[in-house]
């Protein structure tokens, strides 16, 4: 059946005949019949990718690109007048996510299903995703970010568990989302949600009583923790996520045939990040009352688990209060303090305990019960070993392993930029769209001065595109003819988008003093700060502030502009990432463990400016020193600083004079007509008495490796090179291959 007869049927009418919400639904329902037949039939063992995040953003298009019917709805659609982009307009994105940990998991999901693996994701219905941003005086506010509707990916299942928590309990509710592999088969995202949440105790933005657990567990992603009411809903959230887990993971090896003995036969969990890591201990107590005792219930969960490690800064390396998990978890806290003791016995070094000053870490459990333990990209995993955890490494040099992250070339390359996609098809066929490394065949095209034309000619259509976008969804005007320069994150310091801004300052200034830019130059930002983090919302309030005084400056206005998109998201991703020329990947080396938007960005033929950090590391040794602009100190630089405590930021500022003006610029008179002084004031005194991810030593080379990227722009057809040398090297970035080596060195399914 065709979309327009399934329409039909549903609606009893033709396509031509429907409103857009209407065909929306139509569609909707029609590619979840369709992804109900390719359900996987069984396998003995399954993954459960267990995740506080999913950052699946719309399915429609992806959908029907993974189900191969793309082309044939499109073509349905625009022969009764309708496109399928303004059909997309009506799906809301569901924003279960913050950022790059997020968005990985719902990249792996895809490639799970895409190479026919036995694996689900398990999460959370939050019923806001990430708050919406709205900017108001150049200052970020946060507004709900509701998702859920009648009409949605998620189909309620008959599965209810009871979760006990301190004093009462709750029952769940399992929903279902599709996750259809590409030319493949579907597996699942389980998402679980409890029927007392009451969105009507929302007030004032995203505010709303943190003590009410029944009627806010899943109220909202990640709530701000900024206050112990806060942290302690983010361990009931955790608890809630993991024993709906357990529970289902224990019935579905039942179901297949388990003994429960066996159950490492059966399920194998990767936990992403600490938050899903009460897993180990609820499962042991699951099993207990199954009938096992301690020891053989340590002895089976030990098989089980394997965890990501996403971050090596120390505030993201959850520790909980005991108090807090005997007031949320008490049942668990005998377990955790069993598995304490056990590992105290063999090791004496505090540092590697679970239990440590009345905290409990969680990354030392999964690591002491788990079978593996990776980082996510291979500077990153090196990192952990020498450093961070290296106490660890010495214990289980065996369980440490590294999976570089990767992206899905589904989204990320055929449905976000078809003009891309279709060139590349012309040029070496079809079969880079299942295996990625075949794009290594561009390189033979890098000397072909009208096959580079044919790259640049699809850049500029992308760049007219997104100009046309953001004019009609933000009414931002920009230049196509400028040159495109992206940073897209969460806002933290240590991505150093006040780097980005000081550049920006600099170039105002050289501007103004008649040293003009070949080329006018566009630097868009994009990013969230998390509601209580005050010098990011800081941050975020400079760049404004900069946008609206150049946007107002006719003398600086036609050769530099700012813009700061406004509530950044995976739709806005997917049209900012096709457009760029060049990406900032600028984070202080050591502190960004992979990053994922320089592999999306490279995939679509922009040009990194970025330090020798994450995966950039690698991406570098895949294009050369020709292909990417590397400035900046490096990590065994970076890490000594820190260990010796050497850094003053105030004697860079002194003893350079271009940096002290731009600084300086932050709380001038200028600024702050546009500005708030204690913000400005906040920012600048910050960054001149602590600067904690040492901008000011990186700020000379970067502001020259920007010059020089922009001079070698103008050289289009060498551009054009560098471009293609990008795209044919980002195979390696395909998460299809990061999956088949967490299936092959882990999970073996
Ligand atoms: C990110 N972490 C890393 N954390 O920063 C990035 O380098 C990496 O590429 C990515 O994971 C995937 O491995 C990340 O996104 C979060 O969003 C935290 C979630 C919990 C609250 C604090 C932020």
């Amino acid at each position: 059946m065709t979309a327009n007869e399934y329409i039909k049927v549903r609606f009893g009418r033709h396509m031509d005949q429907c409103t857009n919400e209407e065909i929306y639904i139509g569609l909707l329902e029609y590619v979840k019949d369709k992804a109900k037949d390719r359900e996987i039939k069984g396998g003995k063992k399954k993954l459960y990718y267990i995740s506080a995040e999913f950052l699946i953003g719309k399915l429609l298009s992806n959908n029907l690109i993974n189900l191969g019917l793309y082309d044939e709805v499109k073509a349905e659609l625009e022969a009764c007048g309708k496109s399928l982009a303004e059909i997309e307009e009506i799906e809301v994105e569901p924003s279960l996510g913050n950022g790059g940990l997020g968005r990985l998991a719902a990249c792996f999901l895809d490639s799970i299903a895409t190479l026919g693996l036995n694996g689900d994701g398990v999460g959370l219905a939050y019923h806001m995703g990430l708050f919406k941003q709205v900017f108001e005086n150049n200052l970020q506010n946060e507004v709900p970010n509701p998702w859920m509707s009648e009409h949605s990916w998620m189909t309620k299942t008959d599965k209810t568990y009871k979760v006990d928590f301190g004093g009462f309990n709750v029952q769940s509710r399992m929903y279902d989302i599709d996750v259809t592999g590409y030319d493949s088969v579907s597996t699942k995202l389980h998402l679980f949600d409890v029927e007392t949440v009451d969105e009507s105790i929302i007030k004032d933005g995203i505010n709303f009583d943190k003590g009410e657990f029944t009627k806010n567990l899943t109220l909202f992603l990640y709530p701000d923790d900024s206050d112990d009411n806060g942290r302690l809903l983010r361990v009931y959230q955790q608890y809630f996520m993991v024993s709906n887990a357990a529970q289902l993971i224990l019935d579905e090896a039942v179901e297949k045939g388990s003994n429960l003995y066996d159950l490492a036969d059966y399920a194998v969990i990767q936990i992403n990040d600490t938050h899903p890591s009460m897993v180990i201990p609820e499962l042991i107590r699951l099993l207990q009352i199954r009938g096992l005792t301690m020891d053989e219930a340590i002895d089976v969960v030990s098989k089980c688990t394997a965890y990501t490690n996403h971050t090596i800064l120390a505030e993201a390396l959850e520790k909980w209060p005991i108090h807090f998990m005997m007031k949320a978890v008490p049942q668990l806290m005998p377990i955790i303090r069993e598995l304490h003791n056990r590992i105290a016995k063999k090791v004496s070094d505090p540092d590697v305990a679970i239990i440590k000053d009345d905290l409990v870490h969680m990354a030392h459990m999964d690591i002491h019960y788990g079978i593996s333990i990776n980082g996510v990209a291979a500077l990153h995993t090196e990192i952990l070993k020498e450093t961070e955890l290296n106490k660890f490494y010495k214990l289980y040099p065996e369980k440490f392993n590294n999976k570089t992250n990767g992206i899905t070339f589904r989204r990320w390359l055929l449905y976000c930029n078809p003009e891309l996609a279709k060139l590349i098809e012309e040029l070496i066929g079809p079969g880079f769209k299942k295996d990625a490394t075949e794009l290594k065949k561009l390189e033979q095209f890098m000397n072909d001065d009208a096959v580079v034309q044919k790259f640049l000619d699809v850049k500029n259509t992308r760049k007219t595109v997104l100009k046309n976008y953001l004019a009609k969804t933000q009414g931002i005007e920009i230049d196509d003819n400028s040159v495109y320069d992206i940073q897209i994150k969460r806002l933290h310091e240590y991505k150093r988008q006040q780097m980005n801004a000081l550049y920006v300052i600099n170039k105002y200034f050289e501007i103004k003093e008649g040293k003009k830019p070949a080329r006018p130059i566009t630097v868009i930002f994009g990013a969230k700060a998390a509601p209580a983090y005050v010098i990011a919302k800081d941050i975020i309030h400079l760049i404004l502030c900069l946008q609206e005084i150049i946007a107002k400056d006719p003398e600086v206005s036609p050769y530099l502009k700012v813009v700061m998109v406004e509530n950044y998201n995976v739709t806005l991703a997917e049209k900012l990432i096709p457009a760029c020329d060049i990406h900032e990947q600028i984070s202080l080396a050591s502190k960004e463990a992979s990053g994922t938007s320089n592999m999306k960005f490279m995939l679509n033929g922009a040009v990194a400016i970025g330090t020798m950090d994450g995966a950039n590391v690698e991406m570098h040794d895949f294009v050369g020193d020709d292909n990417i602009y590397i400035f900046g100190e490096d990590s065994d630089t970076v890490i000594k600083r820190y260990a010796d405590a050497s850094y003053v930021s105030r004697d860079y500022y002194e003893k350079d004079a271009n940096l002290k003006k731009c600084v300086d610029f932050i709380v001038s008179d200028k600024l702050m007509e546009v500005g708030q002084k204690e913000n400005l004031e906040r920012l600048y005194n910050e960054l001149l008495n602590k600067d904690w991810f040492m901008t000011f030593p990186d700020f000379k080379d970067y502001c020259e490796t920007k010059e020089k990227a922009y001079k070698e722009f103008e050289n289009r057809t060498e551009w054009g090179r560098k471009m293609i040398k990008n795209i044919a090297n980002a195979g390696f970035f395909s998460s299809d291959r990061t999956i088949a080596q967490y299936n092959e060195d882990i999970w073996k399914l």
